[in-house]
């Protein structure tokens, strides 16, 4: 596929103003009646009108009535030739929605009809010049069977509707706001929604709806919350209102991504809307909150203000991150009340980190690697990425950090004042930002849009005893990626704090500076190398840096194992704390990997075991620090990758932990149970978050009491999450039980296709304990043909298929190069069906050059097989083309 360049961008020479659309749906011949009118764009050189129209059968195409004077195509591209400066186009197109495995454009899900627009499925419903910086008010009318289609909904208000002759009828929807047409939706289904009114800060009255299947209304009132809670923090943080009548969320069942953000009809993939006790966990329903809170963000943040063009996708979506963490850490802090409030913050710092540190430092790395701002794609789809999102929301973070609370609200308020209604870029938005703050000098501040790579800060400090004085020097350098070899410093946010002998914080002074009592400060790192001298201290100082994860760097520190476990228990800063515990972690667990005689260090059980027993700390912090850090960031961590070695070592430390702490964990486990029937609260979460993890190690240990209480927790649990972190501790052991109990799982929820999710990643996702037990991949082969399996389901792809390549490394790289074949089986058998699904699969492998010579032979070979095969789509071949580049 072609490669196409940012530096490309021209504004289009004809735009539209105005759409009417038409649906005559039926699943396999639904025609679209699609009438624009089109005016001239006087910013733009003269051209020809552009559509562009993918997978559609054009019935007719006129120019004001008429057959167009010229009109050229090549691919997805149609050029006509027009005269004056408005014209009406109208375009006829049949489609075939029930045929469209790929879930982009219209397609069908149980009988119903959903669409899917961005990035550029609008072309696989009708010709428009598919790109965001068109922007158009759009009317719609949709026709169907009323019988199967009883709700038919699009963006914007309802402005008709009725019957028509054989059984079909008919609403209009108008959106008054223009739009660009990845946007657009249409839902036409058999639903029922749960309602609320409520009005917005200037006293307007909306309706929200969530739509759902009619069995699932019962699980529908947290988003409904969710949503609620969100409209009244966007207008309290950043003033920003509901600008609709009317609201509306629907779920369905398959669906590519997390949701999509459709101008007043959100549409979600069910896992984010669905949730009561007995079939979500605490973590589903953090989820829905956060993925129900980032759409309706976006209705300010990507809708009234757009992106220009596709490589400009951070502009809307790191921003909007950031708004959902800043959301989702302000309703813990609330929740946790005055006193929890810092920890419940750094709790949610710490999986968003965590997130980061897994998908993010790796693409970073890898031959995918790119800005947060791209320059270049074969496929944008390709796009959707931990750096565009996670990334993204770090550079935002950084700025709302140098900028501070109000200099960033200040900064949006203009952002908005300036761009309503526009399609912009990320320059425009880092201009406004500086302009609202004294022209805030952020030139520098860029490069962060157009470097790739994660920076690393390395940091040595010196103490002078005789003045009292600690030398800080930090030094970055970002590691060349494809493409980009030589790189720029950039504007490193280095928050930080000295920790005296006694374990409190130092107050901070640097030379020349008066005091002014702060124990954390913002450095600000802008050279390749700077120094900062401390003074006016009494004893030598332990630095704590990059506190709260300050910028999304990787810091070089040499600590040894004390300095970590003095910081792992005295570290002021709570992310800090977590971090030098995974530091600890991950130190002690590579030296095992790379030796299997290496011995658990004592002094890192101690340690463990005294966050374990601190009991002044929130249990959902002491649920994350005893968490150890995830495979996929240790094995980047790890020169070369050996993931059979990690694995053995992670094996053997958890059980090593479980069983030396055996009585620690059974105390924990009783100590935190949650009486009384289940809510979602985050004090309860933190609480059975910590007794699940306790059951794990214990289970690990293979611990007689550990796993009857298990077995107990499972058959008796009121809710998924202890039933579910029940059912993971036995699947995690060796306990004949294990099989009994996934059976009983399945058997009580072989109707629920989201619970039967969990189930699949379960098994995809174990790991081994036996070293007579079968290989994982036996069991995944033998769940691909479960009756409730599907590969056309994105969700069940990603449960069962996406854990076993993505979240078993110890699995899928057994040396007889099994699991790898199998990777190229399923993605060359997805590639047909849903190539943007496919995609995702095969990103799988492609850091596969940081693997031991054997196991890069065997990646290299399916690479090849799965780029040979044929019909691959653009989407596949651009992962596997530059993973073998
Ligand atoms: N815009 C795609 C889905 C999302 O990021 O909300
Ligand atoms: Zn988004």
């Amino acid at each position: 596929a072609p490669t196409i360049q940012r530096a490309d961008y021209r504004p289009l020479s004809w735009t539209v103003e105005t759409v009417d659309l038409h649906f005559a749906l039926d699943p396999e011949a639904t025609v679209v009646t699609n009438r624009m009118l089109c005016v001239r764009n006087p910013d733009a050189d003269a051209g020809p009108i552009r559509l562009w129209g993918e997978d559609l059968k054009r019935l007719s195409l006129t120019v004001d009535g008429q057959a167009p004077a010229a009109l050229r195509e090549s691919g997805a591209l149609i050029e006509i030739d027009a005269g004056g400066d408005r014209v009406v186009v109208e375009v006829r197109t049949r489609i075939d929605p029930k045929a469209n495995t790929t879930l982009s454009g219209l397609y069908l899900s149980n009988g119903g009809f959903f669409t899917q627009c961005e990035a550029e499925g609008f072309r696989r419903i009708t010709c428009f010049p598919d790109r965001p910086d068109v922007m158009a008010r759009f009317t719609v009318t949709l026709e169907a069977d009323r019988a199967n289609c009883p709700v038919l909904l699009s963006n914007g208000n309802l402005i008709g509707q009725g019957e028509l002759p054989d059984g079909r009828h008919y609403a209009r929807w108008e959106d008054p706001f223009p739009k660009p047409c990845y946007l657009f939706a249409l839902v036409a289904a058999d639903l029922v929604a749960l309602e609320r009114t409520v009005q917005t800060m200037s006293g307007r009255e909306v309706l929200l709806q969530v739509w759902v299947e009619e069995g699932n209304l019962d699980r529908c009132g947290h988003a409904m919350d969710s949503l609620v809670h969100s409209m009244r923090w966007d207008e309290e943080t950043f003033g920003l209102e509901l600008d609709l009548d009317r609201f509306m969320i629907v779920a369905v069942a398959d669906f590519n991504m997390g949701a999509m953000e459709n101008k007043g009809l959100n549409i979600f993939n069910t896992k984010f809307v669905l949730a009561k006790p007995d079939t979500a966990t605490d973590i589903d329903y953090e989820h829905v909150e956060s993925v129900v809170a980032h759409e309706y963000f976006h209705n300010w943040t990507g809708n009234r203000v757009t992106c220009r063009d596709w490589f400009q996708l951070t502009l809307k979506e790191g921003l909007t991150v950031f708004r959902d963490q800043q959301f989702s850490a302000d309703m813990l802090a609330r929740a946790a009340g005055a006193e929890g409030a810092a920890s419940a913050r750094a709790v949610k710092r710490i999986d968003d980190v965590r997130v980061l540190r897994a998908a993010q430092f790796p693409e970073d790395a890898g031959p995918m690697a790119h800005p947060i701002r791209p320059d270049s794609y074969q496929e944008i789809n390709n796009f959707y990425t931990a750096t565009v999102y996670e990334k993204g929301a770090e550079v935002i973070r950084m700025l709302h950090t140098l900028l501070g609370q109000e200099g960033f609200r200040n900064g949006m308020d203009l952002y908005f004042s300036y761009h309503d209604g526009e399609a912009v870029t990320c320059d425009d938005f880092v201009e406004v930002m500086s302009e609202a703050n004294n022209g805030f000098d952020l030139d520098q501040f860029m490069r962060w849009y157009s470097q790739a790579g994660t920076p690393r800060v390395k940091a040595s400090g010196e103490w002078n005893a005789a003045v009292g004085s600690y030398t800080l020097t930090l030094a970055q350098y970002t590691p060349a990626t494809p493409g980009q070899h030589a790189k720029l410093p950039l504007v490193i946010p280095v928050a930080v704090g000295l920790i005296g002998p006694d374990g409190r914080d130092c107050a901070l002074r640097l030379d020349g500076e008066a005091q002014d009592g702060a124990t954390t400060r913002v450095l600000k790192l802008t050279a390749d190398e700077q120094r900062f001298r401390f003074v006016g201290l009494a004893a030598e100082p332990v630095p704590s840096l990059l506190r709260g994860f300050s910028a999304p760097v990787v810091l070089e520190l040499d600590e040894d194992d004390a300095r970590l476990a003095f910081r792992m228990a005295h570290d002021a800063d709570p992310f800090n704390r977590w971090d030098a515990a995974q530091r600890y972690a991950e130190r002690v667990v590579l030296a095992m990997a790379a030796d299997a005689a290496a011995p658990v260090p004592d002094a890192f059980v101690a340690a463990f075991r005294a966050l374990l027993g601190d009991g002044a700390l929130d249990p959902a912090f002491r649920a994350q620090a005893l968490a150890l850090p995830g495979e996929a960031y240790l094995l980047e961590r790890m020169a070369p990758a050996e993931p059979l070695a990690l694995r053995a070592a992670l094996v053997r430390l958890m059980r090593t932990l479980g069983e030396r702490l055996a009585a620690d964990w059974l105390a924990l486990f009783d100590a935190m149970q949650v009486p009384g029937e289940y809510r979602y609260h985050p004090a309860d979460a933190g609480r059975r978050a910590l007794a699940n993890l306790a059951l794990r190690y214990l289970a690990a240990a293979g611990d007689g009491e550990g796993l009857a209480r298990a077995q107990t927790r499972f058959e008796a649990a009121s809710n998924m999450t202890e039933r579910f972190g029940a059912l993971a501790a036995l699947v995690q052991s060796t306990h004949p039980a294990r099989e009994a109990a996934l059976e009983a799982f399945h058997a009580r929820y072989r109707d629920d296709a989201l619970v039967l999710d969990k189930w699949f990643a379960l098994q995809a996702g174990a790991w081994r304990w036996d070293d007579a037990a079968a290989p994982v991949l036996d069991r995944v082969r033998a769940l691909l043909s479960d009756p409730a399996f599907s590969l056309s389901n994105p969700n069940k792809v990603y449960a069962l298929l996406g854990t076993y390549f993505r979240a078993n490394p110890g699995e899928f790289h057994a040396a007889d190069g099994s699991g790898h074949a199998f990777w190229a089986e399923q993605v060359i058998a997805l590639n047909g069906r849903n190539p943007q699904v496919a995609a995702r699969m095969a990103r799988a492998l492609e850091s596969w050059r940081r693997f031991t010579p054997a196991l890069q032979a065997s990646i290299r070979a399916q690479l090849e097989r799965v780029l040979a095969s044929e019909g691959l789509s653009p989407d596949v071949a651009e992962v596997v083309g530059k993973a073998l580049d």
